[in-house]
């Protein structure tokens, strides 16, 4: 039997309906929760993640503001940006999309953000407490996995969990919170990556297959193990279809794995909109502390 789907645009939708709820709860009390999005350079893909990053906010009652800068933006420029940010009461989120153009320090402007704003999670407080198990904004694509996986009803205590990818973005985080001592944590975690020996040897054990390469279609059926869950977080642009469309494919070859595993996520519609939607849960949380609002 093929492998059940994870819906993440459904399970999204579901999360997003929480937070359009208690938005409209923050209202009624004169709050407003408000999100900052900064991209530079005009990367097609990052220009379409923004866009539904501020459309989904708008679309929740949260307050957000484009602000798109030429790839020639000096990194003081952008620094001036974020500084201005900081200091903007109404706003409550700031995201600096990556990646950055190669002239700009990307840990220099990470670091710049007033870690009680930085709603992706990337500032180095935010990453040691993240590390550490205390309360912080968690990285939204990681954070969406879990959610995925919890509201999907897949164990991750105990499971032979297997990460390929090291990523700051996604591997790296996403191994540390499921190995945090709380639910949706617990789990054994083997993190692969480039120069990782035998890579089927690993990816064959796993219960749980989470995948963030960025290598189009690399995990191929005889990698996964009969009855595994399969998390794919790749979305690669492989070209367009004659209606211009661009033609997405994930890190995992779909069409062999899904004969294979218990459950799969697709790309599109897996993992992507579960990251929008974190940023939200995030963008929430940050007015709510602001305001002096508990849990
Ligand atoms: N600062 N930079 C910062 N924060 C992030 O969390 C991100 N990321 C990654 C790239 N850079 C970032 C994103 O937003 C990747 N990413 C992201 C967000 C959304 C989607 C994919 C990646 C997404 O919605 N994907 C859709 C398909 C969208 C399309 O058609 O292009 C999906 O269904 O997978």
């Amino acid at each position: 039997m093929p492998a059940a789907l994870i819906r993440g645009k459904d399970i999204a939708v579901t999360i997003q309906e929480e937070l359009a709820a208690e938005v409209r709860h923050l209202q009624t009390m004169g709050i407003v929760p408000g999100l900052v999005t900064i991209l530079v350079g005009d990367d097609p893909a990052s220009q379409s993640y923004v866009r539904a990053k501020n459309k989904t906010a708008h679309a929740l009652g949260i307050h957000s503001e484009q602000r798109s800068r030429p790839a020639a933006t000096t990194e003081e420029e952008l620094l001036a940006l974020i500084a201005e940010y900081n200091s903007n009461s109404a706003i409550h989120g700031i995201l600096v999309q990556l990646p950055l153009p190669r002239h700009i320090d990307e840990s220099k402007v990470l670091a710049a953000i007033d870690p009680a704003k930085d709603v992706d999670g990337f500032h180095p407080v935010n990453v040691g407490k993240m590390l550490l198990g205390e309360p912080c904004f968690l990285p939204c694509t990681p954070h969406g996995i879990i959610e995925l996986l919890q509201r999907s009803g897949v164990e991750t205590s105990g499971a032979e969990v297997v990460v390929v990818g090291r990523s700051n973005i996604v591997g790296k985080p996403v191994a540390n919170l499921l190995i945090q001592k709380r639910a949706g944590g617990n789990a054994t975690v083997t993190l692969c990556h480039t120069r990782t020996r035998d890579m089927a040897f690993h990816t064959k054990r796993a219960d749980i297959l989470i995948v963030a390469a960025g290598v189009p279609q690399m995990i191929k059926a005889d990698m996964v193990k009969e009855g595994a869950v399969v998390i794919d977080v790749g979305v690669n642009r492989i070209g367009e279809s004659e209606s211009g469309k661009a033609i997405l494919v994930g890190d995992v070859d779909f069409a062999g794995v899904v004969e294979k595993a218990k459950a799969i996520t697709p790309v599109p519609g897996g993992v992507g909109p579960m990251t929008i939607t974190m940023l939200m849960h995030n963008t929430v949380q940050s007015a709510k502390t602001a305001h002096n609002i508990m849990a």
